[in-house]
């Protein structure tokens, strides 16, 4: 009988991060597993999360907006970042969307490209958890292809007058302030736009199968003004909203392992209980070819997360380096979490038990942010030379 191991200590990943990082990782780990897991499965079942509540734990926690320097945001490295995502997905990816949303988009876009009014506005009080951002770039006909975008801003006087819709907007029912692309005369830009401003309404979507435990809405804009220190000055073009998509990608390609990694621990501890034909599961050579595949999975995924969080501290990490990371890890959590599904039997499709939870969120994982063929599409480009999204 040999000393069982978790499969990414086997992989000894913990000795590539330093000390500070795996402090900050440690913490989240313990924030989630005393404030989320007792919790989560009643919030997904019930589609219902107390998003203000957790939002100011998360600033208190200082996950907010972690990576950007300032303004009230903690400043720590981008793979301190990283690993903070990967252990709130443990919990959920919908608390890991949650603190994406308004750090590495809604709160990025003013950091990156706001005026120095809109960052001592919105940014120290969105750090701290006592604002909530969302950021509204996909539309109902106008996914893959925001380009095609339709919500329009056009210049009246001094000010803007916003119409149009965006669609699948997390945190946009209980957002403070929405960070939002339209279309105007000048091409695509972006625009703050705080949620009581009159025109400005965000119909919940219900019925989701997938990310229950975070708020997704519609978000509608009618004939909605805004003063003209509302646009984004620093943004212009797609590249303003896409600049943005890298920093939350970024943080997808850890935190889907976080999802994974929960999966597979539940399921190699499942397996050791389970007695099938009188042995443990655990000790069957098909569920140990199971393990050996998954854990060779995750730790590949870890190493490749890793070396990007590696690239983006010293500030080399390209866009289609992060698109590798993005199709990689999120296409290998998803299939760890399916079959370790499998291993649990029908328990696996309890609530019970976070697996078949993870495996549906990450269907949305898998869509947003760059959906997989998207992402191919990028790779595809970056080693041909050639575009083929149109
Ligand atoms: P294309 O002509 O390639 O580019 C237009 C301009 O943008 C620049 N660019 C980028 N800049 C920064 N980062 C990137 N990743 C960039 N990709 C392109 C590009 O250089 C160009 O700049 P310029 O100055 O020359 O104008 O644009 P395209 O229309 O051909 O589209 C390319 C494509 C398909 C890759 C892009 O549209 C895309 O990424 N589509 C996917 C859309 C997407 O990911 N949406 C996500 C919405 S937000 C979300 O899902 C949040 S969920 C979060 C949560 O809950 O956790
Ligand atoms: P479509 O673009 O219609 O794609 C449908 C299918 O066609 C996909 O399989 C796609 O890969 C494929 N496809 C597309 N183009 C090509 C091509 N050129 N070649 C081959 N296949 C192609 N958006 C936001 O702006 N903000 C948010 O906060 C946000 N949160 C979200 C939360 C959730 C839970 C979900 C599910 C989505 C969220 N989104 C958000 C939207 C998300 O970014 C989009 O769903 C995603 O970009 C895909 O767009 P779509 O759903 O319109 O799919």
């Amino acid at each position: 009988m040999v000393t069982a191991q978790t499969p990414l200590n086997l992989f000894g990943t913990d000795d590539l991060v330093n000390a500070e990082d795996r402090a900050i990782a440690l913490a989240v780990r313990k924030y989630v597993d005393d404030n989320v897991r007792p919790h989560i499965a009643g919030w997904f079942e019930s589609a219902t999360i107390p998003a203000r509540e957790l939002a100011k734990e998360l600033g208190d926690l200082g996950v907010l907006g972690m990576h950007l320097e300032g303004y009230g945001c903690a400043g720590t490295s981008a793979t301190a970042y990283g690993l903070a995502c990967l252990e709130l997905e443990a919990g959920d990816s919908g608390l890991r969307s949650l603190v994406s949303v308004q750090g590495s988009l809604a709160m990025f876009a003013i950091w990156r490209s706001g005026s120095e009014e809109q960052k001592n506005e919105w940014l120290p009080r969105m750090a701290a958890g006592d604002a909530i951002g969302c950021f509204g770039l996909t539309e109902p006909d106008f996914g893959s292809n925001p380009a095609g975008m339709r919500t329009s801003a056009r210049r009246d006087g001094d000010d803007w007058v916003l119409n149009g819709s965006k669609m699948w907007i997390t945190n946009g029912s209980v957002a403070d302030v929405a960070v939002v692309w339209a279309r105007t005369d000048d091409g695509i830009r972006g625009f703050v736009v705080p949620t009581e401003t009159p025109g400005f309404s965000a119909p919940e979507i219900k019925q989701k199968l997938s990310l229950r435990a975070s708020v997704t809405s519609e978000l509608v804009f009618e004939d909605v003004r805004l003063p003209g220190s509302a646009m984004l000055p620093e943004a212009r073009g797609l590249s303003g909203p896409l600049s943005c998509l890298n920093e939350a990608r970024y943080g997808i390609v850890f935190g889907a392992l976080g999802a994974a990694r929960d999966c597979l621990d539940t399921a190699i501890a499942y397996s050791l209980d389970r007695m099938i034909f009188d042995k443990p599961l655990a000790a069957y050579q098909a569920t140990q070819l199971k393990f050996a595949d998954m854990t060779l999975e995750l730790g590949k995924g870890m190493l490749l997360a890793l070396h990007l969080g590696r690239l983006k501290d010293a500030g080399k990490l390209s866009s289609d380096q992060v698109s590798l990371g993005k199709l990689n890890n999120v296409r290998e959590s998803i299939a760890i979490a399916r079959e370790c599904r499998t291993v649990l039997g029908a328990n696996g499709i309890s609530l019970e038990y976070p697996v078949l939870r993870h495996a549906n969120n990450l269907e949305s994982v898998l869509t947003y942010e760059g959906t997989s063929e998207i992402h191919q599409l990028v790779i595809g480009r970056a080693v041909t030379g050639q575009e083929a999204f149109r």
